[in-house]
């Protein structure tokens, strides 16, 4: 068919306009596609080839990891770790930074990976998604964690890949968003959505309710102001959505606005926030701002915080631009 433009020729395209856009990179991109076409697979046969269900083990959050948490992470690593484009990897389900064995070269970039994110739905048949972030290193070195604990802002490139009812992977190297749509006939993914854009305002908000009574106040007073609708000071009606999959919500706010909140809230001390700032808020961040739209945790910018650890949470506030900065001026008042 004329005029359908491929991932693959989509990033040689922009490999040879773009000064820095390097082959490797694009031969990097081009593994995690492959490896992504695998699990979007999995995901799809589901029940029929037994890969739904616990997997009766704990990652590192000391969360329950379902058998494609599982799976999903060990598709991921053996699609990358032979390559030489990768000095190492770190996955959300492995406690440590995982090495390149001995055998293989080592390249100059960094691979972080959410391999199934949103995994408690995946028994319930709705929309999951691999997440990725990809960094520079020092080329042919064993990286140490400290090589990982960069901030967000200097992130080469993120992405998430959407298994729903169609498969789509979004984009961005830093020159806008871009989404793709996987053409299961030819196991292509087509550039269906070009320059993906958030639009300024909302009427569209998404958080888990249920835990309304450990926000704080200035959470409580942005969700009370949407709830009041038109009798109150925001003076229109919203609506609310909440999937329980970050990839569904953030390809919702990159196709129709809205925001998303994840806040700080009281339940555990120990937990600032409920998302990892590597694997999810990072990429996500990245992904939102390329767009157009803004991400913080009602305190910071995202993709300005040094990270201390690897497995670090955070809380998370993204979408439409100016409600994140009405959220975020709530924070400064108090
Ligand atoms: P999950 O635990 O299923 O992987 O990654 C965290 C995450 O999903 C997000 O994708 C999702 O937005 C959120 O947690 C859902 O949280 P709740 O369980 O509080 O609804």
């Amino acid at each position: 068919m004329a005029n359908r433009i491929t991932l693959t020729q989509f990033l040689i395209e922009q490999q040879r306009e773009l000064p820095g856009v390097s082959g490797t990179f694009t031969l990097l991109l081009n593994d995690i596609v492959t490896a992504c076409k695998k699990i979007s697979h999995l995901v799809n046969r589901g029940d029929l080839i037994g890969v739904l269900g616990s997997a009766e083990s704990e990652n590192v959050q000391g969360e329950v990891q379902k058998k494609l948490d599982i799976i999903t992470n060990d598709i991921m690593v053996n699609a990358l770790n032979w390559t030489g484009h990768l000095s190492g990897m770190a996955s959300e389900e492995v406690d440590d930074i995982i090495k390149i064995p001995s055998q293989y070269p080592k390249g100059k970039y960094l691979a972080l990976f959410d391999p199934l994110d949103g995994s408690s739905n995946i028994d319930v048949n709705l929309t999951v998604g691999t997440i990725f972030s990809i960094l520079r290193c020092r080329e042919g070195i064993d990286p140490t964690l400290e090589d990982f604990l960069q901030k967000g802002g200097d992130q080469v490139c993120a992405g998430f890949v959407l298994y729903g009812p169609s498969t789509m992977m979004v984009l961005t190297t830093g020159h806008g968003v871009n989404g793709f749509t996987l053409d299961q006939d030819i196991g292509e993914f087509i550039l269906t959505h070009p320059n993906m854009t958030i639009p300024d305002d909302t009427g569209e908000f998404a958080i888990n309710i249920s835990n309304q009574r450990f926000w704080e106040a200035p959470v409580q007073r942005y969700i009370d102001e949407c709830l009041k609708g038109e009798e109150g000071p925001r003076g229109k009606n919203f609506n609310m959505r909440w999937v329980a999959s970050l990839v569904a919500e953030v390809y919702r706010i990159l196709t129709r606005g809205g925001v998303f909140l994840y806040p700080l809230d009281s339940r555990d001390p120990s937990k600032p926030g409920k998302l990892r700032l590597m694997y999810e808020a990072n990429p996500v961040g990245f992904i939102i701002e390329q767009a157009g739209g803004a991400c913080s945790t009602g305190q910071e910018r995202i993709l300005d915080i040094k990270p201390a650890s690897l497995h670090q949470r955070v809380p998370v506030i993204l979408g439409s631009k100016d409600e994140v900065e009405r959220i975020v001026d709530y924070h400064r008042q108090g």
